[in-house]
């Protein structure tokens, strides 16, 4: 049995968010490390040993320790083909990797979450965790399939 992907991250964090929001789409079972950034968990030895930039979210897998959200987000969904989170094509995937340098540098994937969220229940999932913008308009969302 493949032993459980652990994702280290806060409720604060937009770049945890986008981990999250990839983990609940693969549908996939994970475990959380919630940590509470106001009483300084990312700042703590015992954290800086999993990840020394003492940065989250921090994805941990079997032997692999992996950080930066787009790097982990782009592992979960190769190492999940089923969950189709990745188109085919090397062009389509070049797009993928566009908008992943795109995001980091310019977007909160909070907002985009509202718009790519494969169903209700995924986004509420992860609104439940994580603050949410205000002026997220779900009544009139065409989910995808
Ligand atoms: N480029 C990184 C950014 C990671 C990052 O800056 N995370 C913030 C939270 S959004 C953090 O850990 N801040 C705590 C700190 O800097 O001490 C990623 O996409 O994962």
């Amino acid at each position: 049995m493949q032993p459980l992907m652990e994702l280290y991250f806060t409720h604060t964090s937009g770049n945890s968010g986008r981990c999250v929001f990839t983990l609940l789409e693969s549908g996939i079972d994970w475990k959380q490390h919630r940590l509470d950034p106001h009483s300084g968990e990312t700042r703590t030895a015992e954290y800086r040993a999993v990840n020394p930039m003492g940065k989250v979210p921090t994805l941990v897998h079997d032997k692999l320790v992996l950080w930066e959200s787009n790097a982990i987000n782009w592992f979960i969904a190769q190492k999940h083909p089923e969950a189709q989170l990745l188109p085919k094509s090397i062009e389509a995937q070049a797009a993928v990797q566009q908008w992943m340098f795109f995001q980091g540098a310019h977007q909160d994937i909070r907002h985009l979450a509202s718009r790519v969220a494969r169903s209700l229940h995924n986004f509420r999932e992860l609104c439940k965790l994580f603050r949410t913008p205000r002026n997220v308009r779900l009544h009139d969302k065409v989910w995808l399939p």
